[in-house]
């Protein structure tokens, strides 16, 4: 028999994207890294992808295509919607702020408050103008004040228009494969760095958030946190002990240190990774996704239920999977959602579920091959296509219900 699960009312439903991975046709530091590491990105594909596939050139030129993306997304019933504003398109040269693409931001709030869809802005999802790396970026607590100068002035600016804001996405995500692996620039291993940038970014937080209230006290505010279900396998001592500490330092230490502020905290959840006698991820793995990620939507809820202590409300900004023929998608969202509406049902306060993404888009040092969207864009004529799932998602949305059968 099949049952009517009931969101909150007001729940928010919509997808997320960062603008680097879309937008195109821009200079940051991504841009200039992805020129140098393509080719050995490509070889150590083993010749499976080709170069280009790792530079994000025009990307789906959402840029100029937003109003066709959002068209989308409206026809999705979603009423709201996650983006990023890039810093280097603001401040491409240090001090010198572009109107210009101060406007083009305004339209692109404008254009989703016309279709009546909720903006959730993202101020710093890893890309940085080049003129910030060059002075070696978050790794010195002396550049912090930079990042701290955009936020204000991106604030000041849209103080009218955008109720929420979200400071950084994911900081331990960049700052361990930044400085601890050696994967994304700038590709410095260094446990100092790490733990100095790690530190940069909690205080950056802390200051953007007040500077953001004293310019606008009515705005909420907070993070795209990263949060991973550890799992003890079999409750065994060494399991427990090692679990406690990922928790303690992946999962809560940013949280504990910016806790005086956050209005609510944003979660973005991917991972479950069990853990059996120091060995990390040993999961099943009954599904996975393209990129070889567990689809485990199980573990979403008990991420939730972790982050009830602090008290506050909860925005799912990201949670998705790579899976370019859709065979999981659907499955996917509706599981993932049985197991939120659990949470709700035992009093945890979820307000919104952001998709991850909207459309395909580049996946980092990974190019373009993933395939995240909930409408698949060809990379050639930049034709969008809507999947099949995203048709469920669409019923979701509307309807504020999941059907379980
Ligand atoms: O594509 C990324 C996004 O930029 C941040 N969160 C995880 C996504 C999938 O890896």
């Amino acid at each position: 028999m099949s049952k009517i699960l009931q969101f909150p009312k007001d729940f928010l439903w919509g997808a997320a994207t960062a603008a680097h991975q879309i937008e195109g046709n821009n200079r940051n530091n991504w841009t200039e890294w992805e020129k140098e590491n393509a080719e050995r990105l490509s070889k150590e594909s083993g010749g499976k992808y080709p170069p280009e596939n790792y530079i994000s050139g025009r990307a789906c030129d959402h840029y100029n295509r937003y109003e066709e993306d959002f068209d989308l997304a409206k026809e999705m019933g979603h009423n709201a919607h996650r983006f990023s504003i890039e810093w280097s398109r603001i401040e491409p040269e240090e001090g010198k702020f572009n109107e210009k693409e101060i406007e083009h931001y305004r339209n692109v709030i404008r254009a989703l408050r016309a279709r009546g869809i909720e903006p959730f802005v993202t101020l710093w999802h890893w890309t940085m103008p080049v003129w910030f790396t060059e002075k070696d970026g978050f790794e010195k607590r002396e550049n912090i004040k930079y990042f701290i100068r955009f936020c204000e002035y991106v604030a000041s600016e849209f103080k009218d228009e955008v109720k929420f804001w979200i400071i950084l996405n994911e900081p331990e995500i960049y700052a361990s494969n930044s400085y601890f692996k050696d994967m994304w620039p700038p590709q410095k291993k260094s446990f100092i760095l790490y733990l100095s940038v790690w530190q940069n970014l909690i205080e950056s937080y802390c200051a953007v958030y007040k500077i953001i209230k004293k310019v606008q006290p009515n705005a909420q505010i907070g993070i795209a946190k990263n949060n991973i279900y550890f799992e003890s396998y079999l409750n065994k001592f060494v399991n427990v002990w090692l679990k406690k500490f990922m928790d303690w330092w992946w999962n809560f230490y940013f949280l504990n240190q910016t806790k005086n502020y956050q209005d609510f905290i944003g979660l973005n959840h991917y991972f479950h990774n069990r853990i059996n006698n120091f060995k990390f991820g040993q999961n099943e793995n009954q599904k996975i996704s393209d990129m070889g990620w567990e689809l485990y939507p199980e573990a979403i809820y008990c991420v939730l239920k972790d982050l009830k202590k602090y008290n506050k409300p909860i925005y799912i900004t990201e949670n998705g999977l790579a899976d370019a023929q859709d065979k999981n998608r659907k499955w996917f969202i509706e599981e993932s959602l049985n197991n939120i509406h659990k949470a709700i049902s035992e009093n945890v306060d979820v307000r919104s579920y952001f998709h991850w993404s909207l459309m395909d888009n580049f996946e980092w040092d990974k190019g373009f091959w993933p395939r995240f969207g909930l409408i698949e864009v060809d990379y050639k004529t930049l034709e969008r296509k809507r999947r099949p799932s995203s048709h469920i998602y669409e019923k979701i949305a509307k309807s504020n219900t999941i059907e379980i059968k």
